[in-house]
Formats: C-alpha cells, structure tokens, sequence
C-alpha cells in the first residue's frame, strides 16, 4: 500500500473550505485531518507539500468529442491526447458522447467509443449516448445502456440529416428515459430554421464565418429551448439543456426551474469569455470560433454569470471539440456552413473559471461546485468523483491561486493548432494533479500514461429520486 499526505493546503469542496491535510491509501483519500491536529502524525510514503495552494477535487467535464466525426472530418484530439491535455488543466474525469449511426444500433456506437478510449486514457471517463436514430429498437437498447452506467442521453434539435431529431422522436426518447431513469440532454436549437437561413445567406454572398452566429439566431435557440421543456413536462421527463450560450434560452430554463419543474442548464467557457466579436475577426481567423450553438454578443455574458450564481445554469463543461485552422477549419472557407463546429477547451476550463473567482464572477466553493460537484452528481459519479473527502477517489488538484499564465497554443498540451483564448493572462495555475492516487502532473512535468484512466459506468443522475 502507498500512503500520500497532502500537507499544508487550503481544501476546497462545494460545501467547504477548511485548512486541512489530506490522507491517500493507494487510489482512495481515507482521511483529512486539520492541520496541526492528528494529521501530524500521519506517515506517509510520499508527502506533497501544498503550503500556500488550494486543494481541489479533480475537474469533472461532462462534455467533451474526443475524435467526434463532424463535416467530413474527426475532432482532432484523440482520447490519449485529449485526457492528457485535460489532466495538464486538472481536469480529471470526462464524460465522453459516443455515437450512434443513423441505421446502428447504439451498441455498435457504444462499443466504437469503448475501443477508441480503452487503453488509451490519462484519466478517468464515462460515456453519454447521443441517440440519432430514435425506433423502437433503440428505444429498448436505452434500458441496457442504463444498466451498463450510460445514464445519459443527448438528442438533437440541430442538423437534420445528420443527428437531428423531429419532436415525436424526441417525446418517445424522453417517456422512455422517464421510465429507466436515463437523463435526456438536448441540444436546443432550431435546425430546420436555421438551415433556411444558412441557405437564404448563402444565396445572398453572406458566405464569411460571422454568419454562423447570425443565422443561428438567439430567438431559435429560446424557442427550442422552450420546446423541449415543454416536451419533457409532457413525458414526465427531467431535461438538461447542453451549451447554453443566449440569455432568453437562461430565461425559459429559469421560468421551468421556477415552476418547479426539473430542468437543468449547462454553459460553457467559450459563452463566459467570447463573443460574436470573434466570430467577426479579420479574414478567415473568425472560423476559430464557430461552435454550435454559436457565440453570443456580449451582453449575454452577464446573464449567463447570472444564471451560474443563482443555480438557473448548474455546470459548466467545455464542448470541447477541437479542430485545426488549418486543414480543418478551413474547410469552409467561402462557405460558413462547411466549418467544422466545435472549439477547443477542456485544458482551460478550471483556470478560465478560476479567474472568475478572481475576477468576482463566481465564489471558489461555487467554482469547484459547477466545475467538479454538480457534474459528478448530475452524471451519477458522486461522491467517487467530484469532492475531496474520505472514501472519494483522490483525484485531486493542488492549485496555485497566484501563480500567473499566459493561455497559447504555444504551451497548451491539446492537439490543435490555434487557441481560442490565445494572449489570455489567467491568474491560477494548476501545480499537482493526482488521478486515483498517482500522480499525472507534476509542476511543469507530465508523468501519467495512457491506459491509467478507467471507463466509470456511472448511476443515474443523484439530483432526482428515484
Ligand atoms: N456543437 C459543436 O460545436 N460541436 C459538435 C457538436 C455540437 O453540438
Ligand atoms: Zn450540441
Ligand atoms: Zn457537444
């Protein structure tokens, strides 16, 4: 057995902050202890000493398309680069969206996603299952899924053709997830509609990147939002809404929550810190940050940071799927629709979202709370993952607070060539990063190995009784 103490630290869950040290037995925290109490005696094989840093539960991103197929061509972070990228940034779970085909089953879909990441992770993961061929035979595979810990569930309200669902398909999919206890993830955005603007400003020669954001207008992403509240009440359903990005689709998750009803609402960095501003960048450089649903203006940043101090948006995950400017992005040049969508970010989330607490945006319980609690309880891996107490698995961060970094992807560790917050000074730093007990990140040192994460069938979501 290899004893680790974390000596020194200030540990921060959800719930609490405490100067405490932190006992590890091989890939369990078994004990914390306040600092000069019985802790002092502890002995240890290995002590780190985290006088002066925070000691955090390790980052939980449920949204993340490792190797995701997209517009003739595959997200560019494989599972061994993305997790290795993702333990860099002190992420130390991701729940992963395996796919299934239009005409698979989501067996085949699944079973193409366990041989994608098995042996080839630097952390742990999980999987949801976007459905984009709902029948009655996939309507029955969702209750196995369930019982192999694929408790979530993403449809698609975009892209027809592709992964899109109509709202019968939809309405089937969640009676069915009200019935075996699966979580339905929607992408809430109008696609039949927008595909009409798409080619309405095709025609017109609106052609340049900027367009992706003006044709997935705001009003189609409240209005789907709506909807599928709307269609859950009737299947008696819960609903978690993906990427959030406009302030009247937090107004419609927001009016739900408050009629009691159990909605629950993600948004991602991309939203909190970019805006149509970088769409409209000079040249092609806006294809940089074409994500669906799209970058909003800017005032929607305060309403977003709004919903995540009030618990009208609970989570923040990162979308993370990364394609390169060049070769990838490019792909759509002269035609805004060709652009693969997807951003990259799942190294820069808890830093983006501890300068929120440095700039006043968020408190740190209410960071690692939307950072690593709620997802864990969301996606039913609480409290495995996301807190530091006894019996979690130590999957932990010591995190400088004042250490300064400049974002770039001259330095970052994801396998993309550009970033979306290059230049960006963050004030924060993740130091040590422990995933079940071993160490993965050691200052500026990389010591993980891919094969070292393991699949986590994971129980429904812990926010509803069942
Ligand atoms: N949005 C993206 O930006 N990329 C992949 C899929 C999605 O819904
Ligand atoms: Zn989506
Ligand atoms: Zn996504």
């Amino acid at each position: 057995m290899t004893r680790t103490v974390i000596r020194g630290g200030l540990v921060v869950t959800a719930a609490e902050e405490l100067n405490a040290d932190v006992l590890i037995e091989d890939e369990r925290i078994v004990a914390l202890a306040a600092a000069g109490s019985s802790a002092a005696e502890w002995t240890a094989d290995r002590v780190i000493d985290a006088t002066g840093m925070y000691v955090i539960p390790g980052g939980v991103d449920a949204h993340t398309h490792m190797e995701l197929p997209f517009g003739g061509t595959f997200a560019s972070d494989t599972f061994e680069t993305g997790t290795r990228a993702a333990a860099w940034g002190g992420t130390t779970t991701i729940v992963d969206f395996a796919v299934q085909s239009v005409g698979a089953s989501l067996r085949e879909g699944l079973d193409a996603w366990h041989a994608k990441a098995e042996g080839n992770c630097a952390i742990d993961y999980g999987f949801h299952m976007i459905l984009a061929d709902v029948n009655d035979a996939s309507l029955k595979e969702m209750d196995l899924l369930v019982g192999e810990g694929v408790t979530s569930f993403k449809l698609f309200m975009a892209y027809p053709g592709v992964f899109y669902s109509d709202d019968g398909r939809i309405l089937r999919a969640m009676q069915r997830g009200a019935d075996n206890g699966g979580l339905i993830m929607m992408h809430a955005e109008n696609g039949i509609a927008i595909d009409v603007l798409v080619e309405q400003a095709l025609a017109a020669g609106r052609t340049d990147p900027r367009y992706h954001g003006e044709v997935r207008r705001e009003l189609l992403e409240a209005e789907a939002t709506h909807r599928a509240i709307k269609l859950a009440q009737v299947a008696g359903s819960p609903l978690y809404v993906v990427h959030v990005s406009a302030a009247s689709a937090v107004a419609e998750i927001a009016g739900a929550r408050d009629a009691g009803l159990p909605v629950f609402g993600e948004t991602c960095p991309q939203y909190l810190f970019l805006s149509t501003d970088n769409l409209a960048e000079p040249g092609f450089e806006g294809a940089k940050y074409v994500c669906s649903t799209p970058l909003r203006p800017r005032e929607h940043q305060a309403e977003l940071w709004k919903g995540l101090r009030t618990n009208d948006l609970q989570v923040v995950s990162t979308d993370h799927c990364p394609f390169c400017f060049v070769g990838q992005k490019e792909l759509g040049r002269g035609d805004f629709s060709k652009i693969p969508n997807g951003l990259p970010g799942v190294e820069n989330r808890m830093d983006l979202l501890h300068q929120a607490v440095v700039d006043g945006h968020l408190t740190r319980r209410r960071w690692i709370e939307i950072a690593c609690a709620t997802p864990a309880r969301m996606f039913g891996l609480y409290p495995k993952k996301g807190t530091v107490a006894p019996g979690a698995d130590a999957d932990i961060v010591v995190y400088d607070p004042n250490a300064v970094q400049t974002i770039s992807a001259e330095t970052h560790h994801m396998n993309v060539d550009y970033s979306a917050y290059e230049g960006r000074r963050i004030t924060g730093k993740v130091r040590t990063v422990l995933s079940r007990g071993t160490v993965v990140i050691d200052g500026d040192n990389y010591l993980g190995r891919a094969g070292h994460g393991r699949y986590q069938p994971r129980a429904t979501c812990q926010y509803l009784d069942r």
